[in-house]
Formats: C-alpha cells, structure tokens, sequence
C-alpha cells in the first residue's frame, strides 16, 4: 500500500501508526509535484493527505482511511468487536478530529510574536481547554485511549498531542495538558511506548526540519 503523506500532518500520522500497529506492509511517499499536481488532484480532488493507494484502491480522508484498514485487514484490530466499546474509541477520535485539532492548528497560526492576535490566541485556547476537558472525561488511558488495548482512538489522540506539546508552551505559559490527570497519564505512557515514540521521534525531526526552512 502507497501512502501519500508527511509523518508530520496528524491526519498522515493517524494512519501511519494504524499501518505499523496493524503490521500493514506500507510506503510512505510524497507526492510528486505536491497535493495540487494535476496527477494528485486526479486521485484525491482534496488535494490532501493522507492518501492510500492499495492496489487498484485509491481512498482519501484520514477517517475513512483507519476505517478500511480495519476492514481489510482483519488482523490486530483497532476497532473493539463490542458495538458500546468502538463507539466510544470512535467518539474520543472525533474529540481529537472535530475540536482539539482545529484549536491546536488556530494556535498553530499564532506562534509568530511579531504577528501574533492575543484575542485569536485567548478564543483558541478556550476550544482547546473545553475540547481538551471532554477528552479528560472520555478517555480510560489504562495506558492506551480507550482502554488495555491500541484502538483507533490512540491513531487521533496521539499525533495530536504530540503537535500540543509542540505548539502550545509558544504561546501560552499554562502547562500544556493542565491537571488533567488522564491526558497526563496517557502522554507519559506514549513516550514509552515503542510504536508511538518511534512516530513522536520522527515527527519531530520532521518539525525542525519544517522550521528551519520556514
Ligand atoms: N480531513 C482530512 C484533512 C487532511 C489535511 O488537511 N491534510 C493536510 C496536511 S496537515 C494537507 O494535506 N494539506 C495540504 C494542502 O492543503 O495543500 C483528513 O482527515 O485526512
């Protein structure tokens, strides 16, 4: 399977950790030309990625993308069996997708002091807070999101806390997961996880390198 994408977009990430967890047999490959080449935009009209190319399976939308995963390759699944239990791995993802990312890529925006809008900031960290406050309430981190095991909510929560602790500290003296005692658990027992370390350490690499040519 060909992904087209940057281990440093989250929604890339999502889906890079999904395939090593899963052990699907992968390449990551940027696309030549970039996501607006006439070539791309005739795979994803996006123009975005994550994009998969499985054979003759061209899908897009980093979601919809975990999703077939799952179906297709049935081992080690990151979906519970239990209809209650994938609702709710499921719902802590949308969490991460629908508020905690949008505020996080708002900040994002603002980490030039020399442009910076302390109203734009001030709004962004109350979604974030508010986004970040039902996280707390939703996820187990009994180590992994929601629960024992690796599920598709680890594919959202993580590379998204990973770009938190990165964004965050540049614009706000607060600490970045605050007294949210689960958040704080579950970002301790990433960094010592194998699998999620190893994409951490490589989409930090891929930061500075992003930084320094910026
Ligand atoms: N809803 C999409 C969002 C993907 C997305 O926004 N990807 C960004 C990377 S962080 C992208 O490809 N941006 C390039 C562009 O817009 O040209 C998903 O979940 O896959």
């Amino acid at each position: 399977m060909d992904i087209y994408g940057s281990i440093l977009s989250p929604f890339a990430a999502r889906v890079i950790l999904a395939a090593r967890y899963k052990g699907i047999p992968h390449k990551l490959v940027m696309p030549k030309g970039g996501t607006k080449s006439p070539a791309f935009l005739k795979m994803n009209p996006m123009g975005k990625m994550p994009t998969i190319k499985d054979g003759t399976t061209i899908l897009f939308e980093s979601g919809v993308i975990l999703e077939y995963m799952d179906d297709k390759f049935k081992k080690k699944s990151i979906v519970p069996a239990a209809a209650k239990a994938a609702a709710q791995a499921r719902l802590i993802g949308a969490i991460f997708a629908e508020y905690v990312q949008p505020a996080m890529f708002g900040l994002f925006d603002q980490t030039d002091p020399a442009k910076r809008d302390q109203k734009i900031v001030d709004e962004k960290l109350a979604a974030l807070n508010q986004a970040l406050n039902a996280a707390e309430k939703l996820m187990v981190a009994k180590p992994f999101a929601a629960g024992a095991r690796f599920t598709i909510a680890d594919c959202y929560v993580a590379p998204a806390l990973f770009f938190l602790h990165a964004i965050v500290p540049q614009v706000s003296s607060e600490p970045v997961l605050g007294k949210r005692t689960k958040l704080k658990r579950y970002y301790a027992k990433a960094l010592k996880n194998k699998l999620i370390k190893g994409v951490f350490d490589e989409m930090d690499e891929a930061l500075k390198a992003y930084m320094q040519q910026k």
